[in-house]
């Protein structure tokens, strides 16, 4: 069975990615330096024969290059990153060096040591406020953070690599992403994790604005299989493609979903806008359906009864 290296193997979907290699009968080499990531993530993945841990951050030194030597890896799935679009905001320095020059590096072994193929974990960050629903990955590209340029800079960086060089390169752009393990506490916590942290401790989640905002959510489940077929599916080209569902919910109906299974809850309260939040974002499913074969599967009210049950994400928990 192939050997995938996965950058960033101890995050939120990158744990998830490696449990579904290593279920499909895959080798897994996980890499990643606990920034942000959690070894708790990985305990199911411990578990198995195919699978190595190695902590260490990829833009130190040639630790990457030296690893992809020594492993062999059939893939890369370079999901390491920065991932707090607030926090790139603060230090657009180390967005640059843990999104940027990461991702050089990741081409830059992936070339020298004859890797065939990489997949990046691109975002819905790249267009910005495009103000265009549903989008295309044709839709212009004008990212409002350091933290979306530095995605785009990215998919460029592998992009050139991958005509000039011969790699399969696939960037994955990801739309809300929920579901286990997405940590409710971190700075870059979505507002599923948010809100249900909120309702199972009693208290009332708060929508920012009127809760007529759209996003795509998409179960991490479905965004781990995308991954491992942009990965090891046979015969992939390059492209780029979003990995979301093509629905869009409002707060409101998340927050109603939500009130649904938890009913004693206080109810929601409003507060001002965010300065800055996206109205509407929602995914042409398109592209990913034609060029990985891949739709998402998990229903939105499906994906959020498994949280808020006992065994569900807050907790943590494998
Ligand atoms: C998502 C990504 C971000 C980036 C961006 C690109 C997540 C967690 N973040 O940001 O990384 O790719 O898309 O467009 O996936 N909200 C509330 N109450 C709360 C928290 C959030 O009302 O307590 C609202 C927030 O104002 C926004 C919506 O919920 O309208 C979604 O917020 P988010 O932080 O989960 O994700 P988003 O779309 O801002």
């Amino acid at each position: 069975m192939p050997t995938i290296l996965v950058t960033g193997a101890a995050g939120f979907i990158g744990s998830h990615t490696c449990d579904q290699l290593l279920a499909a009968g895959h080798r897994v080499v996980g890499i990643d330096n606990l920034r942000t990531g959690r070894r708790s993530n990985l305990a199911l993945a411990a578990s198995c024969a195919g699978f190595r841990f190695v902590e260490a951050d990829i833009t130190a030194g040639d630790t990457l290059g030296r690893l992809v030597a020594e492993t062999r890896p059939d893939a890369i799935i370079h999901l390491a990153a920065l991932v707090s679009v607030q926090e790139s905001i603060q230090d657009p320095a180390l967005n640059f060096r843990l999104n940027v020059q990461a991702t050089h590096l990741v081409a830059e072994a992936a070339r020298r040591h004859g890797v065939r193929r990489v997949v990046f974990a691109s975002s819905a960050a790249v267009y910005g406020d495009a103000g265009q629903s549903p989008l295309i990955e044709q839709a212009g590209l004008r990212p409002i953070s350091p933290y979306g340029a530095a995605k785009l800079a990215s998919e460029a960086i592998l992009s050139g690599h991958a005509a000039a060089f011969g790699l399969t390169v696939r960037c994955q752009r990801y739309f809300n992403v929920y579901g286990p393990r997405q940590d409710p506490k971190s700075p870059y916590s979505g507002v599923i994790s948010i809100f249900g942290d909120r309702l199972r401790a009693g208290l009332a989640p708060t929508i920012f604005g009127d809760g007529g905002q759209t996003r795509d959510f998409i179960a991490v489940e479905d965004v781990a299989r995308a991954n491992v077929l942009a990965a090891t599916a046979p015969q992939m080209t390059s492209g780029v493609a979003n990995i979301c569902t093509g629905r869009a919910t409002t707060l409101n109906q998340l927050a109603a979903v939500l009130h649904g299974l938890v009913p004693d809850a206080p109810a929601v309260v409003h507060a001002s806008p965010k300065a800055g939040d996206i109205r509407h974002s929602l995914g042409a499913p398109d592209a990913a359906r034609a060029e990985l074969g891949f739709t998402a599967e998990v229903p939105l009210a499906d994906g959020l009864a498994a949280l808020l049950t006992p065994q569900g994400a807050y907790s943590l928990a494998v």
